[in-house]
This record gives C-alpha cells, structure tokens and sequence, in this order.
C-alpha cells in the first residue's frame, strides 16, 4: 500500500480541535492506518488573511485510491462545515493530499505532488517533522527546500 500524505490546515473557529478531529476521523477510514502524525503548528497565513492557522501533516497507509482518498477527505473537510466563499478564505479545515506514494498524478480533479507544498514552511515542517529523509517525486529532496521557506512564521505548539 502507498504511503500517502495528507496536509492539515484550520484558521477558522476551535481550529486547534478541528486538527486534532480530523487526524482522528483520518485514522478511521476504511482500509487505512495511520502511520505517523506531526505535532501541531501555528503559522502565520501565506497567500491569505484571517487569524494564524493550525497546521499538521499525517501519513497514512491506505488502499483507497487517489480520487477516492480525495472525496473522503472533501466529505470530512464539508462534515466540519467548510465553506468556499472564494479561493485561500479562511477555512475551518482544508485537507490536502500532499503525496501519494511515489505517484504523479494531473487530473482536473487532482494535482499530486500538491503544486504549492514546496513554497510553504506549514507543510515542509510538520512533513519533515515525520519523514525527514522524504523526497518529493520530480522535485528532490524536501529537506532541500526548507531555505527558501527560512522567512515564514511558524512554531510547534503541540508535539506529538
Ligand atoms: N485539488 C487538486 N489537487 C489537490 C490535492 N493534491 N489535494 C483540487 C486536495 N485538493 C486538490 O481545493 C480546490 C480543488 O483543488 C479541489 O476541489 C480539488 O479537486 P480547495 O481546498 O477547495 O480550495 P483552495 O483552498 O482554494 O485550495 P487549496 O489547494 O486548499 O489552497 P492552498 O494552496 O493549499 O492554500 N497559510 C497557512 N499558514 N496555513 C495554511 O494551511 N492554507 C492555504 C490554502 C493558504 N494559506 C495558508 C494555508
Ligand atoms: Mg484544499
């Protein structure tokens, strides 16, 4: 089964609960285990406005494939009452398929590796927090691109 890897954000509501909701509701879907589970972050919005968002990244192992994997995730982002008012709103949970497996995948319902995970300390720190050797089909190393994420705020508030 492929290791997937799933990027966890909240700015909006009880965002701290909602994290740790959802890395639960993600240990319960079917023909998944969890494997691993960073801290969790806060950090200060990039591309965005609104509070500081919680952030988290999980690896799981699963035998859902990916476009099925992503609707489970949409049902769980819509169950904590998601909402699109417009792109990058505040949000009270988006989940985001980093990787899945060593897989590349563009369709237009699905862009794996995710296309901005490299540009953002909020997925390369908790990612690296769990899989620090990890590399990032057709982009490296993902250690190698935490110098040009060095200026983002972020800090670990809860470690797991
Ligand atoms: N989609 C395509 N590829 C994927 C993928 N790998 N994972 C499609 C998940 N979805 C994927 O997503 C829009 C569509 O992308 C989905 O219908 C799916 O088919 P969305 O979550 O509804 O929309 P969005 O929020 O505009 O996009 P996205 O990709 O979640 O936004 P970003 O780029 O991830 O940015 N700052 C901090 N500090 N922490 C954050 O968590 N998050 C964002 C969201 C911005 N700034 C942030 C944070
Ligand atoms: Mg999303």
């Amino acid at each position: 089964m492929p290791a997937v890897y799933i990027g966890i954000g909240a700015n909006l509501g009880a965002a701290q609960d909602s994290v740790q909701q959802a890395i639960a509701r993600l240990c319960a879907l079917p023909q998944t285990q969890m494997q691993a589970s960073s801290g969790l972050y806060s950090s200060a919005p990039i591309d965005a406005g609104g509070d500081d968002y919680i952030n988290a990244v999980v690896c799981l192992e699963t035998a859902l494939g990916a476009e099925d994997l992503l609707r489970h995730l949409q049902a769980i982002e819509l169950a904590f009452g998601r909402e699109r008012p417009y792109r990058n709103a505040p949000r009270t949970l988006d989940l985001d398929l980093l990787l899945y497996g060593d897989e590349q995948i563009a369709t237009t319902a699905l862009t794996v590796p995710h296309p901005r995970m490299t540009e953002r300390a909020f997925v390369l720190l908790p990612l690296l927090q769990i899989a620090p050797d990890i590399h990032i089909p057709g982009r490296g190393a993902a250690q190698a691109w935490m110098a040009s994420v060095a200026a983002q705020r972020i800090q670990i508030i809860s470690i797991n």
